[in-house]
């Protein structure tokens, strides 16, 4: 098809007198009229329904399979995967960004900031999202595990999250040192890591964290020193506790 090249608003348009139309061009009218109508009520939804499916193509979590798992728990647990789901059907809609910002701010809000030992009894345990929201409460590790499963449920590629060991100065210079952990995010393999933290509402460029040193980084494909490109093994074999909680969030439907 060739077309028109130049604006005809301004152009003379010839007009050609037609013959009044007989009974079969009637019914063809009539007939075109009818098909126009039912494109005209139907397209915006059918525009809606391919939008809808593209969007949740990236998805990667199983509703009703998270409902079950809560249900086992508790009707905490419960409430905390029916807000978590409302926040992401949100979020899945955002850019990377904004769909960081959605699970740190979910989490943040909605988790009490506290120790292990006080909430299961044991000084060292990995919570998995859905335990925590049962309990509302959670350490550190257990805040990064709920951001990064529910961000890969999302759809965010898991090579741009790692959960970091840190060294975090508390109380700015000359503050005692703790063992901590964060979650970084990586725009592009080479970019300056962001940092989502239970400590602080802000994601922050690595740069803008003196306060953190990284000790060693890891995602469900590979362990690192600090958070350099040097690999340092397999995640799995070294930390029993990670390949514990993969297996709890996958049970519960994350992934
Ligand atoms: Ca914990």
């Amino acid at each position: 098809m060739r077309c028109p090249v130049k604006s005809v608003h301004n152009a003379a348009i010839p007009i050609t007198v037609l013959p009044a139309p007989g009974p079969q061009s009637r019914r063809a009218a009539r007939a075109l009229e009818w098909i126009w109508r039912a494109l005209r009520a139907w397209l915006p939804r059918l525009l809606i329904a391919c939008l809808s499916a593209s969007a949740s193509q990236p998805r990667a979590w199983d509703a009703e399979r998270m409902l079950a798992a809560a249900k086992k728990l508790s009707p905490r647990a419960v409430a905390g995967v029916r807000a978590l789901h409302v926040a992401m059907a949100t979020a899945a809609d955002l850019d990377d960004d904004g769909r960081l910002q959605a699970m740190n701010q979910f989490f943040n809000r909605r988790v009490e900031a506290r120790e292990d030992i006080e909430v299961w009894g044991q000084v060292d345990y990995w919570a998995s999202p859905l335990e925590m929201l049962d309990k509302g409460a959670g350490d550190c590790e257990d805040f990064v595990i709920g951001k990064y499963f529910s961000l890969l449920a999302l759809g965010m590629p898991v090579h741009k999250l790692r959960l970091v060991y840190v060294r975090a100065q508390i109380g700015g210079p000359g503050g005692t040192v703790q063992a901590h952990m964060v979650l970084a995010y990586y725009a592009t393999p080479n970019a300056e890591p962001r940092i989502l933290d239970n400590l602080i509402t802000d994601i922050r460029p690595a740069s803008r964290r003196p306060d953190l040193s990284p000790v060693f980084s890891f995602n469900s494909e590979g362990l690192w020193q600090g958070v350099g490109a040097q690999t340092a093994g397999d995640p799995v074999a070294r930390l029993s506790r990670w390949r514990e909680v993969l297996a709890k969030a996958r049970a519960e439907g994350f992934q």
